[in-house]
């Protein structure tokens, strides 16, 4: 796979999408039925890139089902829950259906799907720089701010029409990854034409952000509340850390997902290179967010990695087999060996 770029006036290459290899387009088209399946604990991206898989498929007249192993625990995607399946039991596995796994880097993060979709053919869409090469056929564009805007280019490759439905699949995926635009660098402009096109296919930039950012419980913003009131900055102000307790959810609302909006605001604190955020799942098992300020050098992708997760350079994550005290003994040593160079 090449990448086609050209260049600008002045400046760097600009980034356009590699072709998809022909042997990915002949699967997609031959094949009858499919399972789309994504990471574990989805997002924005992750779901919207899964539904906007099953109606490209669909579109090809091919029997499509969804998978997610869960939880749905955001409440921009809870109401999408009833669309998939938790499993892939043995009457559909019989029927060798083709895999098709969209923004996951490895199959660890598919949690138990992992084991369900063993033997089957797979083929893999995603923009994780880093995790580990699986699956049969690959398309891997680490530089795409989205999962989404992948597919969006597998429909412009087959030449599928994008209905105002599967715009806004594409547009809440974009929107979710790139941090509402805020994620973007420069001599980026081929993913703000990609958007421009899905808002003229009806998409509402502005629908869209309430879907993302509204809808909260006060429970939510409460139990928020507390997560900075316990965060702690080390490291001379470069971290700042908060943890989540099972213990939390006798007082708290705990149902929908933080840690977003308390990344955002711890790494708004001037000197903050990188946030942690630790969540005890169960007393033996932590689950670790990742993120680092867009102006520190520091790659949270690869310190996940070391640490048996994955990611992106700029936010990723790692679930532990650790108590959340260990957890954080761990990692902040490790985070410490980068903060102090
Ligand atoms: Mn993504």
């Amino acid at each position: 796979m090449t990448e086609n770029n050209h260049r600008s006036s002045e400046g760097p290459e600009l980034f356009s999408y590699p072709e998809v290899d022909e042997a990915i387009l002949s699967l997609l088209r031959e094949r009858e039925e499919f399972v789309v399946i994504g990471h574990v604990s989805p997002d924005g991206d992750c779901l919207s890139s899964q539904l906007a898989m099953a109606a490209l498929l669909e579109q090809l007249d091919k029997r499509v089902h969804l998978a997610n192993a869960g939880p749905f625990d955001r409440s921009e995607i809870a109401h999408l829950r009833s669309d998939f399946l938790t499993h892939i039991d043995e009457t559909l596995r019989s029927r060798d259906p083709v895999v098709v796994v969209v923004d996951c880097s490895s199959p660890d993060r598919l949690g138990h799907l992992a084991d369900e979709i063993e033997g089957l053919t797979t083929v893999i869409f995603d923009h994780h720089a880093s995790g580990e090469k699986f699956g049969d056929l690959r398309y891997i564009v680490p530089r795409s701010i989205s999962t989404t805007m992948i597919i969006m280019h597998l429909y412009k490759t087959m030449d599928l029409p994008i209905t105002t439905e599967v715009a806004e699949h594409l547009f809440f995926g974009f929107a979710t990854d790139s941090g509402f635009f805020r994620f973007l660098g420069p001599y980026r402009g081929e993913t703000l034409r990609m958007a421009a096109e899905l808002v003229d296919l009806g998409v509402s930039p502005s629908a869209m952000a309430d879907r993302m950012s509204g809808g909260k419980s006060e429970g939510y913003i409460k139990y928020l509340g507390k997560l900075i009131d316990r965060s702690e900055s080390l490291f001379d102000g470069k971290l700042m850390i908060s943890c989540s307790y099972l213990k939390d959810a006798r007082t708290f609302t705990i149902g929908d997902k933080p840690s977003d909006a308390l990344y955002g605001l711890l790494l708004s604190i001037a000197g903050v290179e990188m946030v942690l955020y630790f969540k005890e799942l169960e007393p033996n098992l932590t689950e670790v967010g990742f993120r680092s300020a867009h102006a520190s050098t520091i790659n949270v992708g690869e310190l996940a990695e070391s640490l048996g997760g994955g990611g992106h350079r700029k936010a990723s994550g790692a679930t532990m087999e650790l108590s959340i005290e260990q957890a954080k003994a761990r990692v902040i040593e490790a985070a410490g060996a980068l903060l102090a160079v």
